[in-house]
C-alpha cells in the first residue's frame, strides 16, 4: 500500500507538471484531472470516541461496496500522523479482501493541504462535523473550517441548517475560498457520524448495534453523494 501512495503521489505530480507549469492555480479549469477523488477522514473514531476495530470493518465493507458500483474514481483515506492506528488497521482489512490499492489507500497528511504539502490532488474532502453543522470545535472539522475561511459557513448554510446521524451534506465551495484556490478542492461534504462521547450531543451509551448502523449509513451517503458530482 505504502508503494501505491507514493505510485499516486508521484503520478499526481507528474500530470501536474504537465498541465500547469507555470501556475499553481485551480481557477478556471478541472482541479480533479479526470480522477475524481475523495479523500475522507475516519468519521467518529476521534472525538466520537467510536471503537477502532468496528469502524475498520465499516469502511473497508463500504468502500468495497462502493467500488463495485463505479468506475473511474478514488477514495482515499486520512490521517495525520504515519502511527495511525485506523490507518494501519484499514490498509491490513482492504488488503485481505483485495480492494484495488490505486482506486482505494490511505495518505497521511492534513486534509486541507494534501496538493500544497503532500502534492496529492483531491476535488472532494469530506468534513466529520457536528449535527448543528458549526465551524470549531476540534479535530478536521475545525481544521477544515479554518482552511477554508468565511466562505464555507456561508455555503454550507445555504444547503443545510443541520445534520442528522449518518447522513451528509454536498457544499460546493466558491472559487474564492482559499481550500479551492490553493487545493484544489471544489466540493466539502460534511458527515455526521455516531457519537459515542458522553460529552457531545446524540450519545449513544455504548449500542454498538445503532452505532454501527449509523456509521455504515454515513459511508454510503457520503459515497453516494461524492459520485453525484460532477467530476
Ligand atoms: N487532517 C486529516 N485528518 C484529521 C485532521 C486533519 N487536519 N484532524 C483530525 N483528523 P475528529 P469525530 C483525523 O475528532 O471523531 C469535532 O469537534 C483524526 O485523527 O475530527 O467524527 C466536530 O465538530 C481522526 O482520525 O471527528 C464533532 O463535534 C478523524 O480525523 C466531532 O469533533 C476524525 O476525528 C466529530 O468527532
Amino acid at each position: 500500500t505504502v508503494t501505491a501512495e507514493l505510485k499516486n503521489k508521484n503520478e499526481d505530480h507528474g500530470s501536474l507538471n504537465d498541465e500547469n507549469s507555470s501556475e499553481r492555480s485551480f481557477v478556471g479549469g478541472s482541479s480533479c484531472n479526470g480522477i475524481h477523488t475523495l479523500a475522507f477522514p475516519s468519521i467518529s473514531t476521534s472525538d466520537f470516541q467510536f471503537d477502532l476495530e468496528k469502524a475498520s470493518d465499516i469502511i473497508v465493507d463500504s468502500v468495497s461496496d462502493f467500488l463495485k458500483k463505479f468506475d473511474s474514481v478514488r477514495l482515499v483515506l486520512v490521517d495525520l500522523s504515519d502511527k495511525s492506528k485506523i490507518l494501519s488497521l484499514v490498509r491490513k482489512k482492504a488488503a485481505e479482501k483485495n480492494i484495488e490499492s490505486n482506486k482505494f489507500f490511505t495518505f497521511v497528511g492534513d486534509i486541507t493541504q494534501l496538493y500544497t504539502k503532500g502534492n496529492f490532488r483531491c476535488n472532494v474532502i469530506a468534513n466529520a462535523t457536528n449535527w448543528r453543522l458549526k465551524p470549531g470545535g476540534g479535530g478536521v472539522n475545525a481544521a477544515i473550517y479554518r482552511a477554508a475561511g468565511d466562505s464555507l459557513e456561508i455555503a454550507t448554510k445555504e444547503r443545510a441548517e443541520t445534520l442528522s446521524p449518518g447522513n451528509s451534506v454536498v457544499v460546493p465551495l466558491p472559487s474564492s475560498s482559499p481550500l479551492h484556490l490553493r487545493e484544489g478542492v471544489t466540493h466539502v461534504i460534511h458527515v455526521l457520524g455516531p457519537n459515542m462521547n458522553p460529552q457531545r450531543p446524540n450519545y449513544l451509551k455504548n449500542d454498538y448495534v445503532e452505532g454501527c448502523k449509523i456509521l455504515h449509513d454515513a459511508y454510503s451517503s457520503l459515497f453516494e453523494n461524492f459520485a453525484s458530482i460532477k467530476c
